[in-house]
């Protein structure tokens, strides 16, 4: 069992029940377990123009490999509805792997850690949440200078 972190967001027909129905299906996955839950967060879209986003990271403890978590996970996208329509177009949903054990993954479809985790707090501050305060990503960052150089701002922490 390999621990892994995913960022899940939503900006269309109703963000925060598509994220309950997501960890519903995340619970399902073979070989694994749904060992945790952030809060849920909201904050505008970085696209502009486009409604706001809900956002929350999941921990998942699963002995799959990384393509076939990959697979799994935009099988659950597309079985709520997502259609790649345009690149950052609003979406039912969106699984992103952020972490993946100690794994540094460099392949055509998936990088870990995902790329642009660094500079977005509806990231950092739900997997803050759920990973032990000296967590160092496998790229040698630490999640605490993450969090220094990323503000909380414009998040808003649902109850
Ligand atoms: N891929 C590579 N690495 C990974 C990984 N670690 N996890 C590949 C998941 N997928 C990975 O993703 C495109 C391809 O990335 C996949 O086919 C996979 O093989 P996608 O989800 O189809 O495309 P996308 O989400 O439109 O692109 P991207 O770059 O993931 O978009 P972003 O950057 O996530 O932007 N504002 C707020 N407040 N909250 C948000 O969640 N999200 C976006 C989407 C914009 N603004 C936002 C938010
Ligand atoms: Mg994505």
């Amino acid at each position: 069992m390999e621990r892994i972190y995913i960022g899940m967001g939503s900006n269309l027909a109703a963000p925060a029940e598509q994220l309950r129905n997501a960890l519903d299906a995340l619970a399902q996955l073979p070989n694994s377990r749904l060992a945790g839950v952030s809060a849920f967060y909201q904050s505008d879209s970085l696209s502009p123009g486009q409604p706001r986003y809900t956002n929350a990271v999941a921990a998942l403890d699963s002995s799959l490999a990384p393509l076939a978590l990959l697979d799994a996970l935009q099988a659950i996208e597309h079985a709520q509805g997502r259609e790649r329509l345009e690149r950052w177009g609003p979406r039912t949903l969106d699984l992103d792997i952020l972490l993946f054990g100690n794994r540094l993954i460099d392949e055509p479809r998936l990088k870990v850690p995902h790329y642009h985790m660094q500079a977005r707090p509806f990231v950092l501050y739900p997997l803050a949440e759920l990973a032990p305060s000296d967590l160092q990503l496998a790229d040698g960052r630490h999640l605490r200078d993450l969090l220094d150089a990323c503000p909380f701002v414009g998040l808003e922490r649902l109850a």
